[in-house]
């Protein structure tokens, strides 16, 4: 019982870097006393404002900022229905902003509340990608050159679009259908290169660029750095089962999203049949499809977005279960993660023991100056500030002059499709 209480929560909505984010944050009965959290499910922002404001913000004033194991489980089951992407971000929205403040409250970081450093600073990893293999090589060398020991390595199909790398990424001529891919194939197979085909994803020519691209960078840098490969789901089962066997060779850090979630007991014949490691989690919302991967260890890294199972307090229980079953933590950590919500994953990642690498998309410029406090990044790791709560405060007024762009199809992620027009899992 701390008898300080909620007494306002507001919803700060600002896009610095062309990325739009959604910000809670709770004022307390102490007039200088507030926190943070980050709530930002880029795609659907404005109902995670209405989930929070319409709903969580009346259920709270008035309770004691102090329990937020309390608040965290009534809030959860406040609405019955739970364990979706827009009502977690909203509790997560809440629950880092509560950390925050017991955090200041009690002069310490976050992460001493949650039990100490178990690691002087996090490594971090960060992407190269590029149209071809070289480029990608050229990026790679620019991170290492800063510093950086883990890169995720992506780049373009001829021809089609890819995940991971924009310059591939374009419109479809809709009247050409099946014959498009036909062509697109024969003239990918004799290596002619295009100039931003359709947005067209096709598996084989994918899988055949991504091997290409693994065994470049193999042979150009060596061993050494720790390359990691994003599948983004989009691969038919079976092929992403022949293509984790495929990579073994190349020695990834881990290969991540191999599977839809839908399709998450395809990973026990991957188990089955190789040693690559293996990372999944950003997709997951419910305990439901998360705990049957961590129990019958059927990945290596879990990788859940921590606003979208609820923040905080979801996350420590995660990260000790992963622990138990030898899964080790590699949080999700886009530009669609504000800086609130990477203070947050690295409060977790210095506390728990079974840390296992942590994303980091780069702080832009505007980004940093509307969130003073930014974790500081530097030799390949993220590191602690000392300060407490989760360290970090936002410019209100600067973020007000980032307001959100209106967006074609309502800010929908990208619609890809086969040649044929069916659609692919993005
Ligand atoms: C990653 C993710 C992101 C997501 C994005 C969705 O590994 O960082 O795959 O790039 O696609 O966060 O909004
Ligand atoms: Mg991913």
């Amino acid at each position: 019982m701390s008898n300080v209480t909620i007494r306002d929560i507001r919803v700060i909505l600002t896009e610095p870097d062309n990325i739009r984010l959604v910000i809670v944050k709770i004022e307390t009965s102490e007039p200088d006393l507030y926190g943070l959290g980050c709530a930002t499910f880029t795609q659907r922002p404005s109902a995670v404002v209405a989930a929070v404001e319409d709903y969580l913000r009346p259920f709270l004033i008035g309770k004691d900022v102090a329990d937020i194991e309390d608040i965290w489980q009534s809030s959860y089951v406040s609405s019955y229905w739970r364990n979706g992407p827009v009502l977690n971000n909203a509790l997560s929205g809440v629950d880092q902003a509560l950390w925050d403040i017991k955090g200041k409250m009690a002069g310490m970081p976050v992460y001493d509340l949650l039990g100490g450093k178990a690691r002087d600073a996090a490594a971090v990893y960060v992407h190269a990608s590029g149209p071809e293999p070289l480029a990608v090589e050229e990026r790679a060398r620019e991170l290492m050159e800063q510093g950086f020991h883990y890169i995720r390595v992506q780049t373009s199909t001829p021809g089609f679009a890819t995940y991971g790398n924009r310059e591939s990424d374009g419109k479809r001529d809709p009247q050409d259908g099946p014959r498009w891919v036909t062509k697109r194939l024969r003239d990918y197979d004799s290596g002619k290169l295009y100039a931003h085909p359709g947005g067209v994803f096709e598996p084989k020519p994918y899988i055949r660029s991504a091997l290409n691209l693994f065994e470049h960078i193999r042979s150009t840098l060596g061993e050494k750095v720790e390359i990691l490969h994003d599948v983004h789901e989009r691969i038919p089962p079976i092929l992403g089962v022949k293509f984790a066997k495929d990579v073994e060779q190349f020695n990834l850090f881990f290969l991540e999203d191999l599977f839809a979630p839908e399709d998450n007991d395809y990973f026990r014949m991957v188990r089955q049949q190789c040693a690559t490691p293996l990372a999944m989690g950003e997709l997951y919302n419910s305990p439901h499809e998360i705990i049957p991967m961590v129990k019958d260890r059927l990945i290596d890294f879990m990788r859940v977005h921590m606003s979208q199972i609820g923040g905080i307090t979801p996350g420590k229980k995660l990260a000790a279960l992963c622990e138990a079953f030898s899964v080790r933590t590699a949080w999700h950590g886009p530009g669609d993660t504000s800086p609130v919500g990477h203070a947050a994953n690295l409060a977790l990642d210095l506390n728990a023991w079974n840390f296992g690498i942590q994303e980091y998309a780069i702080f832009r410029e505007r980004t940093q100056e509307v969130f003073p406090g930014c974790p500081e990044v530097r030799d390949g790791h993220m590191w602690g500030s000392g300060k407490p709560g989760l360290g970090i405060d936002i410019d209100e007024e600067l973020a007000a002059k980032f307001p959100f762009k209106e967006r074609e199809f309502g800010g929908a992620w990208d619609t890809v499709r086969r040649a044929d027009g069916s659609m692919v899992k993005p």
